[in-house]
């Protein structure tokens, strides 16, 4: 079902600072930046220096409005951790998989995510406490 682990996502307050923390701590670089009003966020992804290999990736995550998912997940939590992304390779597909299993998906239909991929979520309660994001990579690499 899952051909690598896409992303790893930290709900951050302001991304600017975040960026900078990556950068001057662990030498992080963005890779992609953008903001998705659908999913009520701004967010980067980062990459070590140099990678161009598709290895997984560093998704912070800042809030873009006061009722998004994000500004929910940080009054209740503060920053952290905030889910785990599957690259898939037919999101429709692994849907239906999950489903088969008893699996509850956030979303009938797939939604836009980063640089055009279509993802869904997997409930956290049905996923041992981890929201997990499925994705399935725009053709050509975006
Ligand atoms: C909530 N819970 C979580 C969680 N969020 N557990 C693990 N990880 C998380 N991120 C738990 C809570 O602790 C709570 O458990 C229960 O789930 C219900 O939480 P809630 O605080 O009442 O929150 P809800 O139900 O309003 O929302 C949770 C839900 C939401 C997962 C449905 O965050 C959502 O729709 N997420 C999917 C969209 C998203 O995250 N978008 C932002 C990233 P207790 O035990 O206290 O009941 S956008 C993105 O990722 C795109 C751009 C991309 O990568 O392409």
């Amino acid at each position: 079902l899952v051909t690598a682990i896409d992303h790893v996502g930290i709900a951050v307050p302001d991304l600017d600072e975040a960026i900078a923390f990556q950068r001057d701590t662990f030498g992080l670089e963005v890779a992609h930046s953008e903001e998705n009003a659908e999913q009520g966020v701004r967010e980067a992804m980062l990459r070590a220096p140099g990678d161009t290999t598709g290895a997984t990736q560093i998704q912070l995550l800042a809030p873009l409005r006061e009722d998004s998912t994000i500004a929910k997940f940080l009054d209740k939590n503060g920053p952290g951790l905030q889910q785990l992304a599957y690259r898939v390779t037919d999101v429709e597909a692994a849907m239906e998989a999950l489903r088969a299993k008893g699996l509850r998906l956030l979303y009938d239909q797939p939604r836009r995510g980063t640089a055009d991929s279509r993802i869904n979520f997997v409930h956290p309660k049905d996923a041992g406490g981890v929201l997990v994001e499925l994705v399935e990579p725009a053709p050509h690499g975006h």
